[in-house]
């Protein structure tokens, strides 16, 4: 088998070069789990992609959450992901005008430098996807937005009107990579992939193997059922640097998100 088999429609839709590497990795390292690296400190973020990175095929960071951050260690320590094969995904939620986001990719922490994914608001307008991929571009880099179309938390804003009017603006759009989801929900994840059809990722966090409600208004949907409904990644956070184990849950994401694959 070869990763156009396990993925079929999507490889052969997929557009972006970004989106074709994630599907081989996820197809060499049999997982479509996401780590959100939700770390306060460096010696911690290193110690927890040593044990989780080979079963993982990407790493979503929240580089402004870091209390040590200092460039020399993030800098070995994206060298370190790359070196596992991973995905680095800056889940920045981009939000302003266009020109703004784009400087926003730079500044102290540097975004466009190391990243290959982030995530951005619509709703400023379309142009804040304009704004990240010329960050890229003058970088002499690539990379893809992730638009969020639905969210995972309680409460959201991003109603069904809402979620339309990004897929529709987002779909067509050379620079974006996908949509983010609520992976809490399976049925809102079939309806969102309706919506954007085979082309584009749908990632989604909101995901755990104790489903139900999280802390401070999170919700949590399985992660067999949210790749099975259409999701193409689950984005998993406590469900594995919490646990008493984390190498351990994130093989059992990566068995569960890479045996629904199989049966999608
Ligand atoms: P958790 O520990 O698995 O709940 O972490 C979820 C991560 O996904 C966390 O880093 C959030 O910032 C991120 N997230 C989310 O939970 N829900 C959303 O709708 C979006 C991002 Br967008």
């Amino acid at each position: 088998m070869e990763a156009s088999d396990a993925w079929k429609m999507r490889w052969h839709a997929a557009t972006l070069p970004a989106a074709k590497s994630y599907m081989e990795v996820a197809f060499e390292k049999k997982t479509l789990v996401c780590l959100a690296a939700d770390k306060y400190t460096m010696a911690e973020l290193f110690d927890l992609l040593e044990a989780v990175g080979p079963h993982i095929a990407a790493l979503k960071t929240h580089v402004d959450l870091v209390d040590d951050w200092n460039k020399e260690e993030w800098g070995r320590f994206c060298e370190r992901a790359k070196e596992m094969n991973l995905l680095i995904f800056e889940d920045r939620k981009f939000a302003d005008i266009g020109k703004i986001s784009q400087k926003q990719m730079g500044g102290i922490y540097n975004i466009q430098q190391w990243s290959d994914l982030v995530t951005a608001h619509m709703i400023s307008g379309p142009d804040v996807v304009d704004g990240v991929q010329t960050a890229w571009a003058k970088a002499s880099r690539t990379g893809g937005v992730l638009l969020l179309a639905q969210m995972s938390s309680r409460g959201n804003l991003l109603d069904e009107a809402y979620t339309e009017t990004v897929v529709k603006a987002g779909k067509n759009h050379p620079g974006v990579f996908g949509f983010i989801g609520n992976g809490s929900l399976p049925d809102s994840i079939r309806h969102l992939r309706k919506m954007v059809g085979e082309e584009k990722m749908i990632w989604t966090p909101g995901v755990n193997i104790a489903t139900g409600d999280g802390e401070m208004g999170q919700r949590y949907g399985d992660p067999y059922e949210a790749v099975l409904s259409g999701s193409d990644c689950i984005i998993v956070g406590s469900g594995i640097h919490n646990s008493e184990n984390p190498a351990d849950a994130a093989a059992a994401y990566a068995r569960a998100s890479w045996k629904a694959l199989m049966e999608r």
